[in-house]
């Protein structure tokens, strides 16, 4: 996999004639090399592939990255750089700019001397964009952890319950289900507070007659899952009911119209449209959707802004559509989906369909 993936930037980097790039977020640096200590620098050329660490992660780095080869900085990275830079004829070198600090930089700077530092910021991250089926395994699973804690918490959810406290128990299933993180802190939003798009869990106990939204995900060998599902407590009102089903029809238009070939902002404007039509387009201020893995928003963007982010297959996006009225509450619904060629396939499996507990 890693072999594919360093093809991948060897070419992004002929592209912009770098002799090298350096590459040290986190997410990028384990994309490319399978490395996951917090420290460790990637320099990358068309020959060679250096994983620049220290004595801490030495013995990790050569297990997880045997695709490079692991060198222990004697004095500082910036010296090591310099004398790779001067064996390996490498005069133009690629960096992270919007990642790079400005101490880094200038250590950097003064350590290369005329050498030129160029930045390629989301060159990586449009490579992430699609996701090769190594990555697709992987987040299926996570995917299928957040699956698996919601129908775990629905019998949780009743009247007098805190909403912390069912933040902590989903907490605790995702990670017992091998989640190593949670890819956002749990937005568990009831009754009034389910106006609010991200109302992280709170101390408010769950009433009956109250809408509550949970928003949530897990981060499985590095990829995250994102899905939102809205339940009821106790019997819905005519109007608790008709906002709920404008916001699924909305939802089920998005998911059936994600393809290859869409656009961000025609795919938003599916959602949107919809809701627009039923009288509710000031209710819903956010985007439809966005790319997900490593990190739990990235591209492409899925909104009024998303007509350059054309869909690809391999492209993990969500499609979240809600209403939102202040003082009333609120409904959002959403799923993971994999573009492809001619439709996509959605890797949340949870029911969609009004859940009344
Ligand atoms: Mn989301």
């Amino acid at each position: 996999m890693a072999n594919t993936r360093l093809e991948k930037v060897r070419a992004a980097l002929a592209e912009r004639n770098l002799d090298a790039v350096l590459v040290y977020k986190p997410e990028n640096r384990a994309y490319l090399s399978g490395f996951t200590g917090t420290a460790g620098w990637l320099l990358i050329t068309p020959a060679k592939a250096w994983l620049i660490t220290d004595f801490r992660y030495a013995e990790q780095a050569a297990t997880q990255a045997p695709a490079f080869e692991v060198i222990k900085p004697e004095s500082t990275v910036a010296a090591l750089l310099a004398t790779l830079c001067e064996q390996h004829q490498i005069n133009r070198l690629g960096i992270e700019g919007d990642y790079v600090t400005v101490d880094d930089y200038s250590a950097y700077e003064q350590a290369l001397g005329e050498r030129d530092l160029v930045s390629i910021a989301g060159t990586i991250e449009t490579l992430r964009m699609i996701k090769d089926e190594a990555e697709l395994t992987l987040m299926r699973r996570a995917a299928a952890i957040a699956d698996e804690t919601f129908s775990h918490i629905l019998s949780y959810i009743k009247p007098g319950v805190a909403e912390r406290d069912i933040a902590v128990e989903m907490e605790y299933k995702m990670k017992k289900l091998g989640a190593e993180g949670l890819a956002f802190d749990i937005i568990i939003a009831s009754g009034v507070r389910s106006a609010m798009p991200h109302g992280v869990a709170s101390d408010k106990q769950i009433a009956a007659g109250e809408l509550v939204t949970l928003d949530f995900g897990a981060i499985y060998q590095g990829y995250c899952s994102d899905m939102t599902r809205t339940v009821m407590v106790g019997e819905p009102s005519a109007q608790q009911r008709e906002i709920y089903a404008i916001v699924l029809e909305a939802e089920k238009r998005g998911v059936a119209a994600t393809r290859a070939g869409i656009n961000g902002k025609e795919l938003d404007e599916v959602c949107r449209g919809y809701i627009r039509e039923h009288g509710y387009a000031e209710a819903f201020g956010h985007s439809t959707g966005h790319g997900v893995g490593r990190y739990i928003h990235e591209g492409p963007k899925l909104s009024v802004r998303g007509e350059t982010d054309l869909l690809k297959p391999g492209m993990v996006v969500t499609i979240e559509p809600g209403i939102y009225l202040s003082g009333w509450g609120g409904v959002r619904i959403e799923d993971m989906v994999l573009v492809q060629e001619n439709g996509c396939e959605s890797f949340s499996k949870s029911p969609r369909e009004l859940k009344i507990l």
